[in-house]
């Protein structure tokens, strides 16, 4: 039996070292080592030998198991790094990922944060609210009355009588003011929605607004952060011009103009020849919105601005038609 075991093993190391690839090695394993292989059956009859001889054999056949199984893995290792790449089921393991394709934010998102960072930078946090509103946060605590045009069903989406779905973001720094003691530096960036739909109107578009209250703010503090804002989103030298305007809850109240991003003032199609781009609007908060929220008009005033960013973007980019920036179209938006 002995003998019989030395020429399996010396048969085996000789079969394993000629061996050329794994699935001749698979075949040595499956004769040799399978569940009928030639040391598998001397193993599984040893109960048939004489019982002295029995743990001897038994002790020899186990080392030539693990012998010739060794064997096995060194050559498989061996043939492998022969092999070159290792190539399984015409996978190559060793070859680099395909890249992904990754994605970015939509340009409105990008122009969204880059606007809040700026006020950000100046020490404006940013506050939130809910987009459906109640008519009192929306128009009556902004000293909108009920008969103003802002509030006809052309424009503003109704719930019922008292809820709405807010038409700017105002309603934010209502809520602030109400819960929160000047001084009061914040932002409210958002959606909002009017029942609109051309060029250069959607739906629903984001703004971001702006409210600094404190005692002794003046106009003068509004036409610096409105400057500095406008050279920070354009360009350093852009010029900035007020013109006064009308808005119910700011007294006084003006429409901020970029000189034209297109001709640079000469003017353009874009600017409809003036060499001018309306972009914010601001003013001094109006006592009557003070009243509305209890912030006392004699010891604080307060500046407030809003702006479209929808139309901030179209201009960074030059883009004609808003629309664009809902359409989903990915070659639209894989440009930014
Ligand atoms: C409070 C008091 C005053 C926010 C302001 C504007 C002027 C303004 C428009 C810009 C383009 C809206 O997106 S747009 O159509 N906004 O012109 N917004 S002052 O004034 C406030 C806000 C809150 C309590």
């Amino acid at each position: 039996m002995e003998d019989r075991l030395g020429s399996i093993e010396e048969e085996a190391l000789r079969a394993i070292e000629e061996a050329k690839d794994k699935d001749g090695l698979e075949k040595i394993k499956v004769r040799f080592l399978g569940r009928k292989g030639l040391l598998t059956e001397i193993l599984k009859g040893l109960g048939r030998l004489p019982k002295e001889e029995r743990p001897k054999i038994g002790r020899l056949a186990n080392e030539i198991k693990f012998k010739i199984e060794r064997a096995i893995t060194e050559r498989l290792d061996a043939v492998l790094k022969e092999a070159g790449p290792r190539v399984i089921r015409g996978f190559d393991p060793t070859l680099p990922g395909r890249p992904l394709p990754r994605g970015h934010l939509h340009p409105i998102t990008q122009v969204l944060d880059e606007v809040c960072e700026v006020f950000e930078r100046l020490g404006f946090s940013a506050a939130q609210g809910p987009e459906i509103e109640l008519d009192f946060y929306n128009f009556e605590a902004l000293n909108i009355p009920p008969d103003h045009p802002a509030r006809d069903m052309q424009d503003t989406f109704y719930v019922d009588d008292k809820v709405l779905l807010r038409t700017h973001t105002s309603p934010i720094q209502v809520r602030t003011m109400e819960v929160m003691k000047p001084p009061i530096r914040i932002i409210a960036p958002g959606k909002v929605y009017r029942c609109d739909s051309d060029i250069t109107h959607t739906p629903m578009f984001h703004q971001v607004e702006g409210l600094m209250v404190d005692e002794g703010v003046s106009f003068a503090h509004l036409k610096g952060i409105l400057t500095h804002f406008a050279q920070e989103i354009f360009h350093r030298d852009t010029k900035v011009r007020f013109r006064p305007s009308f808005f119910p809850f700011t007294e006084p109240s003006a429409e901020i103009d970029i000189q034209c991003v297109i001709c640079r003032g000469d003017g353009c199609r874009v600017c409809s020849y003036t060499g001018w781009l309306e972009v914010l609007g601001a003013g001094l908060v109006h006592p009557q919105v003070f009243r509305h929220v209890g912030i006392d008009t004699e010891k604080y005033s307060g500046f407030a601005f809003g702006l479209g960013i929808e139309r901030i973007a179209m201009l960074k980019y030059g883009i004609n038609d808003i629309r664009l920036f809902f359409d989903n179209d990915i070659r639209f938006l894989n440009q930014f």
